[in-house]
């Protein structure tokens, strides 16, 4: 065995004590290097909230990890002169350590694992990339499921994870009887509600110190960095995770597409930061709400509709993303290219439920699904805007966003520019469902009900407009037939006006 330490890179993602890397390591021997470096906070502009939680959480691992036994090489971002990227932190500590080798776990994204076969080359030591295994589906065998499918689809994916795990089996059954339980997971709103507030965490030192680098070196990135409230270790992520399953598990199912003006957290975990970093573990944390539901604590709707969103889509868009990429990211199936309007970035729209979101996310770096998938993805896709200029707004601007996971949800999912390999239909909506799902509507300036007219909400002769002008690519989908056939149905002044009202949206865009 060499004298020679290995360099054990790990990126700010990867904060698990079990990762391949480190298991592959010798603690008495090797250095761990961590690296806050200006290529990676600045690829997107991140939320400034984004940045606070990375390195915050990457400074308390690090001294986890030194409290463990390991050496801990931590370079931390120099407001004066940051270390512009992860190659050359490596060639420093390389030099420092007299290492002979480096070993990283594989990175959730593909423009770094691109990068880094070039490492070997430029450092002039061999560089060992390990498969990263806190994902349940190995990115080969998703491949394997994926050959000779005429269509993937998630629901197929999600039952072999159930049958794999064990998660709400009976037998070879599914808990209850059936895979899905969706249909009653779409309640509205109703007058009432009373949400628990997820767990809030003070700054600590640490914390303090990050959010006055944040401020200071990244003032123009999009979002507010205070108040900072998440959970910054495993022990805090462990605490938002019992929080959840107690408080707020019960009611997610029943409340998991509802949007409130006021909550805006409704009864989801908010988790995915922290599952994303490798401070949860995913698995765990199903295991932990099948036992909810069967000491009693929480529904059956509400455990499989969250277990599902884990080990069926988290899961199932991961697999996704490293078959098809990097075509991937290029696919834009209805050719759109309008650039993301400016109140993306500020909220100055009139249209309530799309400021809503947008100044929740520059609040919190948060929204959750519905919110990200029915109000600002469903408008983006309606107005035609550029898929990938929508992807970079979402990879900048919620604190659990890589690649891996954004890519697949934006591009797929919200605008359908794969053309349907994610989803089998556009989440295309009118005014009507964001109206049923929601109390936006009561408070806005457009009128939901109106169609046509100089007040008609936006989203109504949007998304006919969508549906006509794409006639070409979507008219046979099965999932569209109604829509199409109510389409046909309308007379030809109607469709002109809404055409008309829609061109005037549009034109107003611009
Ligand atoms: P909950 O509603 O409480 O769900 C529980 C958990 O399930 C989440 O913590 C997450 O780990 C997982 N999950 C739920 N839905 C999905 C999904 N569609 N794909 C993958 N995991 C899921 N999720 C990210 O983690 N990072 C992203 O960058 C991201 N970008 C998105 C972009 C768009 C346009 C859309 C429509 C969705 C995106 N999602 C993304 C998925 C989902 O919106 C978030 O995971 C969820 O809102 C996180 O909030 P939560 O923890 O409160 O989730
Ligand atoms: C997101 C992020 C940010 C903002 N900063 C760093 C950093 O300075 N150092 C680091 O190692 N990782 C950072 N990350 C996370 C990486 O971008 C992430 O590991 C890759 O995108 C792969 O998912
Ligand atoms: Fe949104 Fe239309 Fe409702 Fe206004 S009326 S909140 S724009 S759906």
């Amino acid at each position: 065995m060499s004298k020679h330490p290995a360099l054990i890179l790990l990126l700010g993602d990867q904060l698990t004590p079990e990762i391949a890397s480190l298991g592959a390591a010798d603690r008495e021997r090797d250095v761990v290097l961590m690296a806050e470096v200006e290529e990676e906070a600045t690829y997107v502009r991140h939320h400034k909230k984004k940045i606070v939680f990375l390195f915050s959480a990457m400074r308390h691992f690090a001294r986890q990890l030194e409290g463990d036994g390991w050496q801990v090489d931590y370079l931390a971002f120099d407001d004066d002169e940051p270390c512009p990227g992860l190659a050359e932190a490596l060639k420093g500590a390389i030099d420092r350590h007299g290492a002979a080798r480096v070993l990283v776990t594989e990175p959730g994204e593909w423009r770094l694992q691109e990068e880094m076969k070039g490492w070997p080359d430029e450092l002039g030591v061999p560089v060992d990339i390990l498969e990263d295994d806190r994902f349940l589906c190995r990115r080969a065998d998703f491949a394997d499921w994926a050959v000779d499918r005429k269509q993937l689809r998630m629901e197929y994916f999600y039952r072999d994870m159930r049958r794999k795990t064990g998660l709400l089996m009976d037998g070879d059954e599914p808990e209850g009887g059936d895979w899905n339980y969706d249909a009653e997971n779409r309640k509205p709103p109703k007058q009432g509600l009373d949400p628990p507030e997820p767990k809030r965490f003070e700054p600590d030192k640490i914390t303090s110190e990050v959010l006055e680098l944040v401020k200071n070196r990244f003032p123009e990135h999009f979002g507010d960095a205070e108040p900072f409230w998440f959970g910054v270790t495993a022990d805090d992520a462990e605490a938002a995770l019992d929080h959840f399953v107690e408080q707020a598990l019960a009611c997610f199912g029943d409340y998991q597409d509802a949007m409130l003006t006021d909550e805006r957290f409704l009864y989801h975990s908010v988790l995915s930061l922290y599952i994303n970093v490798g401070l949860l573990d995913p698995l765990k944390v199903c295991r932990r709400v099948e036992q909810a539901y069967q000491c009693g604590a929480a529904p059956l709707n509400a455990a499989e509709g969250f277990i599902r969103q884990i080990i069926g889509w988290r899961e199932y868009v991961r697999g996704l993303y490293w078959l098809k990429m990097p075509d991937y990211r290029d696919m834009n199936h209805f050719g759109a290219d309008r650039p993301l309007p400016d109140f993306y970035w500020t909220g100055e729209t009139q249209m309530a439920c799309v400021k809503a979101a947008v100044m929740q996310t520059k609040q919190e770096a948060y929204a959750h699904h519905i919110q990200r998938l029915m109000v600002t993805g469903n408008f983006a896709m309606l107005a035609g805007v550029d898929p990938v200029e929508v992807h970079e707004w979402y990879l900048a601007v919620y604190a659990d966003a890589y690649e891996w996971v954004e890519l697949p949800n934006t591009l797929g999912m919200s605008q359908f520019a794969d053309g349907g390999l994610l989803g089998s239909k556009p989440y295309a909506a009118s005014g009507n469902y964001i109206n049923k799902m929601s109390d936006y509507c009561s408070g806005c300036r457009y009128d939901v009900k109106d169609k046509t007219g100089e007040d008609a909400c936006p989203f109504n002769p949007l998304y006919w407009d969508f549906l006509a002008r794409n006639a070409d690519m979507l008219r046979e989908n099965p999932r569209l037939g109604r829509s199409y056939a109510t389409w046909d149905r309308m007379k030809a002044s109607t469709q002109s006006a809404y055409r008309e009202r829609a061109a005037a949206v549009l034109d107003a865009l611009d």
